[in-house]
């Protein structure tokens, strides 16, 4: 039986609908169990198609999450320099007026100075943006270009076919073929990998498309192994080849695509061959994958391509998906429900942005913007005319930037700044909270109500809280409240409580009595969305050729942009550093669990035999990662996950909880995308050795 109560009901056993908080593409409906006003156990929602009953191992932990000794339970302040994490605990009365008084002084001058910094600690449209962006528009502070994760290939997409659309999740499992590009589903999209059982079972063939030989690439039928950032070159040779085998589909193409003649001119540029230089595999790998596609395809199979986002963060990550994403149209693989393309569906929802964020608030003022993904450089900006006022404060919630941002050293001096006033809103004492004036106790999943939208499946699912704040945490919307009240923000909206807000981000446009039923709505979106074209761009079609982008002075079509760092034999710095994430931490989330931190063991560096004999190393050794931005030391695995050329450095460890009090983002650098201004986080040269104790 599924109970709904708030406050949580403190007596008896019962179960609790919720969903999972985390920056996942599956968003799962959980249920907890809960027991005289105590959480037991999370559990995956049966009742839950796109669930099933499965959780990955890192939530069905959250309960030790949520109840994890080393939890904040009341506010504190520092008491020592920045960054040595000392606090102590203080009444959230004083705390708050602390804040709102030093908040108001620095609007008063110039409310751009004040920066908030957040992203997807909570995938929540509530605890995530609701109360916070209504407060930080009307105090009119700088605006924060959210581009860490996914801005690049959500751009590429929306040029390409005009929205974050594509096929459903569970269709693959009808699949003839399907082309897992960018992903480790088996870590980071597990409800995935199960529709690819289903259809390997039913005789699919499926090939993967990844540098590093993951989890999931060793169970598929064949792996890729490419260099980083050179997807757009192999695409654009898997063109060649569907022209010069005649595996196209004319008529998709001539009624539901723009640009093909300019397209086709610079696919015939791509020879297998030369993509093959670049792309550091063979020409027969790219015929025999072009061959797999363009036959299936042609023999009017379903094929399939998952893109995730591991393939987008290097300069050219948004040509990249651009490229890939023209292979469906070119092909008429969209036909099928089975056949197309999925990097993202959250274009589905029919999200009431603007009734949540109030952006409205903002007045005629028109605050500047700043990147996240170059934090640090922003933190160490003075003022001038073009950059505006220095940052003097910065309110940190779902987010630990100290850890994920990149260039870490220059994040770490940004924060360090000594009259920088830093809020951090946290579960815990993570390596950005160690540099807070303040840190504010903030609710779990398990303890406060959320609406959720996902990139994965297209279903809304509702949280619940299940059990009352642990300590003294507060939720977010809740601090954000006592902050708008404090600075006198006396607008409604300021007094919403977390149940409208729940009900204002779809208002009429969901079923509220079936999400509180069941704990999840369906959208309605249609089976094969493009299998007559009807594509959300301004043509209406699938935009090879793409205006937008030349009105901004960039290329109309799809090209391959070299990586700005690519290491070569004999470059200073000849290693490719990729750091996609580690199964059991969801970025820097989880690597305080214990139970989770065992089973990752230490910081990792996965390195081919090849370039580990070279530098006389063993799996084992301690090694030092380097590059002109800073260097990192690590335990080195030399096994076949790495291709020569290329290792892979496993993220994101709290630097604390690292072997020398860093982690891998202290090599990435601030460069951003091609498109959509995202990090290059995969876009990083190093050099690695042995690493010698001083003695
Ligand atoms: N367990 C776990 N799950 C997660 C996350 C996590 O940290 N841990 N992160 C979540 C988040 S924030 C996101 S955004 C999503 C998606 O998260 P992604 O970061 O897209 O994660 P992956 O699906 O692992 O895809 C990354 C894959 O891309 C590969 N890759 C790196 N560079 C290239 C390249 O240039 N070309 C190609 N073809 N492949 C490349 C990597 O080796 C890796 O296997 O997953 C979410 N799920
Ligand atoms: N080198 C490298 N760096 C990367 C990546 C990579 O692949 N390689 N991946 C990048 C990607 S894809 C992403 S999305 C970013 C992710 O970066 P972030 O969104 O910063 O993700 P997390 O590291 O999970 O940190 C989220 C924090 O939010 C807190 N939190 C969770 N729920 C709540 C809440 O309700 N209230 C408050 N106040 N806090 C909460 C958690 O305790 C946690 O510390 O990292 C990026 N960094
Ligand atoms: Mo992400």
């Amino acid at each position: 039986m599924h109970v709904s109560s708030f406050p949580p009901i403190a007596t008896g056993s019962f179960e609790v609908l919720g969903a999972c908080p985390h920056d996942c593409p599956d968003t799962c409906s959980l249920l907890t169990s809960v027991r005289d006003g105590v959480a037991i156990k999370v559990h995956g929602n049966p009742e839950h198609t796109h669930t099933a009953g499965v959780l990955c191992t890192k939530v069905s932990r959250y309960t030790e999450r949520s109840y994890h000794p080393e939890r904040i339970l009341t506010p504190l302040k520092r008491t020592g320099p920045k960054g040595s994490g000392q606090f102590e605990a203080v009444c959230w009365d004083a705390a708050l007026s602390d804040i709102a008084t030093r908040l108001k002084g620095i609007a008063a001058r110039n409310p751009q100075a004040i920066l908030p910094y957040s992203y997807a600690g909570t995938m929540g449209l509530v605890q995530g943006d609701g109360m916070a962006a209504r407060f930080f528009h009307k105090l009119g502070a700088s605006l924060l270009d959210r581009t860490i994760c996914s801005s690049a290939g959500a751009t590429a997409l929306e040029y390409t076919l005009g929205a974050k659309l594509g096929m459903k999740m569970e269709f693959f499992a009808e699949s003839d073929l399907i082309l897992i590009w960018g992903s480790n589903a088996i870590a980071s999209n597990l409800h995935f990998w199960r529709h690819v059982q289903s259809a390997k079972r039913a005789g699919a063939k499926i090939i993967c498309i990844d540098p590093r030989r993951t989890e999931t690439a060793e169970k598929c039928h064949q792996h890729i192994a490419l260099r980083p950032g050179t997807d757009a070159a192999l695409a654009l040779a898997m063109m060649f080849e569907l022209i010069r085998n005649d595996w196209l589909d004319p008529d998709y193409i001539a009624q539901h695509t723009v640009g093909w003649e300019a397209l086709r001119e610079r696919a015939l540029q791509w020879s297998p061959q030369r993509a093959a230089e670049v792309c550091g595999i063979t020409a027969a790998e790219i015929e025999g994958l072009a061959r797999e596609y363009g036959e299936a395809c042609k023999a009017g199979k379903s094929v399939a391509i998952r893109l995730n986002y591991g393939m987008q963060r290097t300069r050219g990550g948004g040509n990249a998906v651009r490229a890939v994403a023209c292979l469906p149209a070119l092909t008429g693989a969209w036909k099928s429900r089975a056949g197309g393309l999925l990097l993202s569906n959250s274009g589905a929802f029919p999200t009431n942005k603007a009734a949540l964020q109030r952006p409205d608030l903002l007045g005629a003022r028109q605050p500047r913007t700043l990147n996240m993904s170059a934090i640090g450089g922003a933190l160490l900006q003075t003022t001038s005319p073009e950059f505006g006022p220095a940052v003097e404060a910065l309110i940190v919630y779902n987010s630990n930037p100290v850890s994920v941002a990149p260039d870490s050293g220059r994040v770490v001096q940004g924060f360090a700044r000594e009259e920088l006033f830093t809020v951090v809103l946290e579960h815990f004492q993570t390596d950005t909270a160690d540099y807070a004036d303040y840190i504010l106790p903030a609710t779990t999943q398990l303890e406060h109500w959320d609406i959720h939208t996902t990139y994965g499946h297209t279903d809304v699912v509702l949280n619940r809280p299940a059990i009352a704040p642990v300590g003294q945490a507060r939720s977010n919307t809740a601090i954000f409240r006592e902050l708008a009240a404090r600075l006198g923000f006396t607008e409604p909206c300021f007094a919403d409580d977390d149940l409208t807000l729940v009900r204002q981000a779809f208002g009429e446009k969901v079923d509220f009595d079936e999400l509180l039923k069941q704990g999840f709505a369906t959208m309605t979106l249609a089976d094969a969305p493009f299998a007559q074209g009807g594509f959300p761009t301004p043509s209406g079609k699938c935009e090879f050729f793409c205006q937008r982008l030349v009105d901004l002075g960039q290329d109309g079509l799809p090209d391959y942009l070299p990586n700005y760092e690519t290491a070569k034999a004999g470059d200073i710095y000849p290693l490719a550093m990729i750091s996609p994430p580690a199964r059991n931490f969801l970025n820097s989330t989880f690597v305080n669990v214990k139970s989770l931190r065992d089973i990752e063991g230490e910081p990792l560096l996965e390195m081919h035999a090849d370039d580990a004999e070279q530098r006389g190393v063993v799996s084992g050794d301690l090694v030092r990662i380097f590059n002109d931005r800073g260097s990192y030391r690590c335990s080195v695995r030399v096994n076949q996950r790495a291709r020569p050329g290329v290792v892979n450095g496993l993220g994101v460890w709290w630097r604390k909880l690292g072997l020398d009090g860093s982690n891998v983002n202290e090599l990435t650098s601030e460069r951003l995308t091609d498109m959509g201004r995202a990090a290059t986080f995969y876009d990083c040269a190093v050099q690695v050795e042995r690493y010698t104790p001083a003695v």
